[in-house]
């Protein structure tokens, strides 16, 4: 039986008892979250090193070479920052860091450069690929002017991507990752009110005693290994840890408690906590009094926000033996864990128009309680200091040629996404037709499964963005649509084929910074390059020789660690990684809190009360600055008799965003993950409740049609009580039209969303659609 299918008809109380099992035995092994111990596997005759990205995280790598220098084995590396729980504990690899073994040869790949000739894409060799592009580029300014550009980077883009064209090309139109259809909401409110924007994902695991799961799933979605390992090691100390989700993930089937609230209705739970905690007398004063600002305000609105309210508004008061008295029980708790009690959540809240309101409503909690930055409590993590490596390689001063261009990424009539200078890729659809922008360059990123697909890609009857933008450049690995509606495609190499270097503070070690680094491990495949080199490249070519200096990605990421006195050569030395600083608790003490704030605010009055008129005045409700109910639909999608489900997505551990779909190993593995293996179908799932399937005659594995207003896709159904009725999840989400998978199965759930369903304050795009399902599809 699959893991997933664990969730059908369990009652709460069982579902208690397997939540404890599942955390020992998967303490027991670290394999808890698919991960494979180094210890299994015999060893080749040479060992290289990497640095997994598939997630982004950097979990270090082992490569076994064989005697031709292919990679054969990966493995973990113990003690590691990011792919161990910490000293003395084994590395392991997610099944995403295993599957680089497949990426690296795979022949899904793009194997060389690729010129559009006469309407079609045509193989090149690298000196024409680079010099055509410079002379495309160059025209493309002449004629339209950098600011008719628009660049959007991913990940592994080591900024040189963005610092060609923004410094010297001119361009000021970047959407830069993550936040912009990642956790907005939440990102935005959390920094604004002083606790910083990611600052509500990290948990002081190691000392925690009490950990709410809000609206994420770190047993699938981690941020890293050890992420996982220490959140089950805490439970095992004893710690509680209770999940609040609409659908039973996996970190819920291994939670305490699992309160699956109705979707945006996290506010309303929120404030009911607050609402005991202030009553019970149970917040930390001293932190309230010296600290914050708007106390008041928030006292005025969890006034009559009891339990028993909330219970109704999430439809906790629907579920036996949950209701206003857990809610009541997990506030006083919480509040007496403080501070040794943490949140973590990170796209939950903040991939809904309505979720501003209850992204800041949680983020209260953690001033109400005083556990910022304290032991067991929001971890602020500290970065290590390195070098500007255009300070150390380059003689000249670097330019900021974009600095005085029109950016065309805030919305110029309300002026909302430019509140915070997110950028909306929703909208560029809208600035392609109205001819503001003509051309886009684009580096590890696929903007149409992050926003507004159709605009994008276009209809039978309407050409898409894509198409009609003059000119597309994209550095990719693999055959996207966007890939292939592109008029230059340059290849990248694969992490294995390239130095890696990161560095950070969050990680398994609570209190030290850390740097990690690998040279390449094999050799580039086909014609590829690593994106280091096509980018320095392009800029010589352009005529920016000075600004590259580097022979190879090593020479820059050695002029990056001078500052620490060491090389990369130092690293592999060291198994990849090196500890450094410590750094202590309570640093808002020294030097005040996020955006430079000297106190927390609970009431974002101070610099935003025009801003909230307008939006007040947008959403035909009032909206105020301090926390405050927000009824779902109020800003988001309303559901209707046509469309009377509501979609969200939920990540898996098989899949990190669209970058891996290529891979046949993922795909099977997810296959296998909902029992569903033995289909000749490797698409995403339509996770739905069997109440809700068997009304509209869908079963386990039927192909289903999910349709919005704004659009529709065709996905295979997963019939699991592991999701409340009512709302559906697609699992994971960006497959289909658009995406990477070599036979475009599965749905793009994007599709579904308009251009204009984004949450007016950060930007953020809308993943709560309302919809409706039926059986059937072609796929
Ligand atoms: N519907 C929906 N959309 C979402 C989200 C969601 O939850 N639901 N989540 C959002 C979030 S949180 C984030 S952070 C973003 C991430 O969004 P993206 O940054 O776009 O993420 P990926 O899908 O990982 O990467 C996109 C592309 O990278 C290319 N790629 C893969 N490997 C390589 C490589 O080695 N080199 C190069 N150059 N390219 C490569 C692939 O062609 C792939 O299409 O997505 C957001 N979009
Ligand atoms: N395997 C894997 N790991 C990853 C990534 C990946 O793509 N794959 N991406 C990385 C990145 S860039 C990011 S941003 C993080 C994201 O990490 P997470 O935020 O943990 O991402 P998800 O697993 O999608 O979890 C979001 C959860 O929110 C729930 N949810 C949706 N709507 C609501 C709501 O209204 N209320 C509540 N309470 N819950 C809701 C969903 O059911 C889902 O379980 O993961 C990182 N790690
Ligand atoms: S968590 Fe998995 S995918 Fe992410 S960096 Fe580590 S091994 Fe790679
Ligand atoms: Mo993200």
């Amino acid at each position: 039986m699959s893991e997933r299918d664990d969730g059908s008809g369990l009652t709460r109380r069982s579902l208690l008892k397997t939540a404890a099992a599942g955390a020992v035995a998967a303490t027991a092994g670290c394999g808890s979250v698919g991960s494979q111990s180094s210890a299994s596997l015999t060893r080749g005759s040479e060992t290289a090193y990497g640095n997994c990205w598939q997630c982004h995280k950097l979990c270090g790598m082992e490569v076994t070479l064989n005697e031709e220098g292919e990679a054969t084995e990966l493995h973990g590396i113990d003690g590691h920052p990011r792919g161990s729980a910490g000293e003395g504990t084994d590395g392991t690899l997610c099944p995403k860091g295993l599957s680089q073994l497949e990426k690296a040869y795979s022949p899904q790949r793009i194997k060389r450069p690729y010129v559009r000739k006469d309407g079609e894409l045509k193989p090149v060799d690298w000196d024409e690929a680079i010099s055509y592009t410079a002379d495309r580029l160059q025209a493309f300014a002449d004629e339209h002017g950098p600011e008719s550009l628009i660049e959007f980077h991913g990940w592994g883009t080591a900024g040189v991507f963005s610092t060609l064209f923004r410094n010297l090309y001119g361009c000021p139109n970047h959407v830069p990752h993550p936040t912009p259809t990642c956790f907005g909401s939440m990102a935005v409110t959390g920094t604004l009110m002083g606790l910083g924007g990611g600052n509500i994902r990290w948990v002081d695991y190691p000392n925690t005693e009490y950990v709410l799961v809000w609206g994420r799933d770190p047993l699938e979605s981690f941020a890293g290994q050890w992420e996982a390992k220490q959140l089950l090691e805490a439970r095992e100390r004893g710690a509680k840890i209770v999940t609040i989700d609409p659908v039973y993930t996996e970190t819920a089937k291994k939670s305490d408690e699992w309160l699956p609230v109705e979707p945006r209705t996290d506010g309303a739970l929120a404030l009911a906590m607050a609402n005991v905690i202030i009553e019970e007398g149970l917040y930390d004063e001293e932190f309230v009094e010296n600290y914050t600002h708007g106390f008041e305000t928030y006292k005025e609105a969890v006034a009559g926000k009891t339990p028993e309210w909330a219970a109704e508004k999430t439809g906790l008061a629907d579920h036996d033996g949950l209701g206003a008295e857990t809610i009541r029980e997990i506030a006083i708790e919480f509040a007496e864990a403080a501070p040794a009690a943490a949140i973590t959540s990170w796209t939950g809240l903040g991939q809904s128009a309505d979720h501003q309101k209850a992204a800041q409503n949680v983020v209260a909690l953690t001033a109400l309680v005083g556990n910022i930055d304290r032991p067991g409590g929001q971890r602020w993590f500290a970065s290590p200091a390195l070098s500007d490596p255009f300070e150390v390689g380059c003689e000249e001063e670097l330019p900021n040629n974009a600095a005085d261009r029109q950016c065309y990424l805030t919305d110029k009539e309300t002026g909302y996404a430019s509140m915070t200078g997110k950028p909306v890729q929703n909208r560029v659809p809208e600035m392609v037709d109205n001819g503001d922008v003509q051309g886009m360059v684009y580096y590890y990123r696929n903007p149409v499964t992050d926003g507004a697909a159709q605009e994008w890609l276009g209809t039978d009857e309407r050409e898409g963005a894509l198409e009609q933008m003059e000119l597309v450049v994209g550095i990719d690995a693999f055959w996207s649509e966007t890939a292939r509606k592109a008029d230059v495609v340059l290849p990248e190499s694969s992490q294995l084929e390239k130095a890696m270097f990161g560095s950070g503070g969050y990680g398994a070690y609570n209190e030290r910074t850390w740097i990690t680094g690998s040279k390449a491990a094999i050799e580039p495949q086909w014609e590829t390059r690593p994106g280091f080199e096509i980018v320095s490249e392009l800029g010589r070519e352009m005529g920016y020789e000075e600004f590259f200096p580097w022979e190879s990605k090593e020479d820059y990421i050695n002029d990056q660690l001078s500052e620490l006195d060491l090389t990369l050569e130092d690293l592999e030395a060291e198994d990849t990684y090196v500890l450094l600083d410590e750094f202590g608790y309570e640093k808002w003490k020294g030097g005040g809190f996020a955006q430079g704030a000297d106190e927390f605010w609970f009431d974002l009055d101070k610099k935003l009360e025009g801003m909230y008129a307008k939006l007040s005045e947008r959403a035909g409700t009032e909206i105020t600055t301090g926390p405050q109910w927000v009824e779902p639909g109020t800003i988001g999608d309303e559901l209707t008799e046509d469309y009377p489900l509501e979609m969200l997505d939920t990540r898996t551990v098989e899949f990190s965003h669209g970058g891996d779909q290529a891979l046949s190993l993922p795909l099977e593995q997810l296959a296998e993950s909902y029992g569903l293996e033995h289909e000749d179908y490797r698409g995403n799932y339509l996770v739905i409740h069997p109440d809700d399937a068997s009304e509209r005659d869908i079963e386990h594995g039927d192909m289903v049609t999910i349709a919005s207003e704004h659009g529709e896709a065709e996905l295979m159904a997963a019939v699991t009580e592991g999701i409340r009725p009512g709302a559906v999840s697609v699992e994971p989400y960006g497959f289909g039209r658009g995406s990477i998978q070599p036979d475009g199965d599965g749905a793009n759930n994007m599709l579904l969303n308009s251009p204009e369903q984004i949450d007016p304050v950060s930007g953020e795009i809308d993943r709560h659609i309302a919809v409706e399902v039926s059986p059937g599809g072609d796929a």
